[in-house]
């Protein structure tokens, strides 16, 4: 029969807990990256940045494709996932309402504020992030010098603008307080304005500057930027005409 232990339970307190485990951040310096290298530093939870040099063709590694089957950055593995046991997730979206589930954190759990968080999260993901992608392609990348490409994609970043600048005159975030909508949007704001000045979108550009403002956007914008040089030829080849394989 077995004996009744005379210890009794060490119970679990924040010191003698296990050090957290770091999540593991699979990560290339661009603003899909940047949503979620602002995130952590935002948690200030403990993470290691893995680099994925997406202009190389890293991101078709066997290994990074069995957690990003998308071949694309960002994704995370978190050891210490939902039962305990490790995770992968992909795609930012999901990665930023993970993170903002499990910390508890940048995603409000009311279902009157959640709504309108995952309204601007999917706008972003859906909208002002795949525009602003197409327009820096036809504008910085495509060989040929394409007009109708460059002006649709590039008056479209220009629309999007014009409803986030609506939607933040009257807001100083766009979903209530600071949010996961918020950290996905920043980035793709710096890199469309570009092509939508953002002086004729003067609610934006303080938004712009209220977001930038915050040491953890600072600190996850730094991230890894020495490591993105500008394209070779070669990069090129890797990046675009991707087809299935
Ligand atoms: N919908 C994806 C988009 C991710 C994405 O497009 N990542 C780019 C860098 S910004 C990438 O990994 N590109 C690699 C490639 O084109 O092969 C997300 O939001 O995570």
């Amino acid at each position: 029969m077995a004996r009744k232990s005379t210890k009794k339970p060490v119970k679990k307190t924040k010191a003698n807990r296990a050090p957290a485990k770091p999540i593991t951040l699979y990560y290339w310096s661009t603003p899909n990256g940047h949503k979620i290298s602002i995130m952590l530093e935002e948690l200030g939870v403990p993470y290691e940045m893995r680099p994925i040099n997406i202009n190389k063709g890293e991101q078709f590694a066997p290994a990074f494709l069995k957690i990003s089957p998308n071949n694309r950055i960002p994704a995370i593995v978190d050891p210490d996932g939902p039962g305990g046991r490790p995770v992968s997730v992909f795609e930012s979206g999901a990665i930023l309402q993970y993170l903002g589930r499990k910390y508890g954190r940048f995603y409000p759990k009311g279902e009157r504020a959640r709504i309108q968080v995952e309204e601007w999260l999917c706008w972003q993901v859906g909208g002002l992030g795949p525009m602003t992608g197409q327009a820096n392609h036809f504008v910085n990348y495509s060989v040929e010098d394409l007009t109708y490409p460059k002006k649709r994609y590039t008056d479209e970043v220009h629309r999007l603008f014009g409803v986030m600048n609506r939607r933040l005159a009257t807001r100083k975030f766009l979903a209530g307080a600071y949010s996961i909508a918020d950290i996905a949007c920043w980035s793709w704001v710096l890199s469309g304005s570009k092509y939508a000045p953002l002086d004729e979108f003067p609610h934006l550009k303080a938004w712009r500057d209220r977001v930038g403002a915050r040491p953890a956007v600072v600190r996850g914008k730094a991230l890894a930027a020495d490591l993105r040089k500008p394209l070779t030829d070669e990069d090129r080849k890797v990046l675009f005409g991707q087809r299935a394989r």
